[in-house]
């Protein structure tokens, strides 16, 4: 009786064990692969929903994390030749929603400001037609300190609601 339940208990670890560390394993790097750090700047999520079609506008989303003890600013995003980038915010009013221009994003020591639809975005203009879904675009963040940060963004379909 006593043998069995240790079986048992042995059995269940090890199914346990099998069952899950590979996907825990597999979610860790999945996190890390999108996760990118730059001394106290975290950036995660970072996707387009690109817009291959007429009108070549698409939007860009990110998380940007502020893990230090100082507020930071973004005061632009630039995008490679010839897409150029704004920052956005989507502003709903009696269910009529319109985009409005941001000189620059204040993050407080210690928070986040989330990119994401129907919300702030990174505007796109003038992107080219061309691109390679799930491949990347490379957007550089720029911050009022001076530092830049060069991000890879992927690229997602128009259908997506996050990052693909
Ligand atoms: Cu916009």
């Amino acid at each position: 009786m006593g043998l069995r339940l240790i079986f048992s208990i042995t059995f269940t670890v090890c199914a346990f064990i099998l069952v899950f560390l590979p996907f825990s394993g597999q979610t860790m790097s999945q996190k890390q692969a999108m996760s990118q750090i730059s001394g106290e700047i975290s950036v995660n999520n970072a996707w387009v929903r690109y817009n291959p079609m007429s009108g070549r506008s698409s939007a860009a989303y990110v998380k940007i994390e502020n893990l230090g003890n100082n507020s930071v600013r973004l005061v632009g995003v630039s995008a490679p030749h010839p897409a150029h980038a704004m920052l956005h915010q989507t502003i709903t009013t009696d269910g009529i929603s319109r985009m409005s221009h941001l000189d620059s994003i204040d993050i407080a020591a210690g928070t986040s400001f989330v990119f994401e639809p129907r919300g702030a975005h990174i505007m796109l203009m003038n992107m080219p037609t061309d691109l390679e879904m799930k491949t990347n675009l490379m957007l550089e963040l720029s911050f009022a300190s001076g530092k830049k940060l060069e991000v890879p963004f992927k690229l997602c379909p128009l259908t997506a609601s996050e990052i693909c």
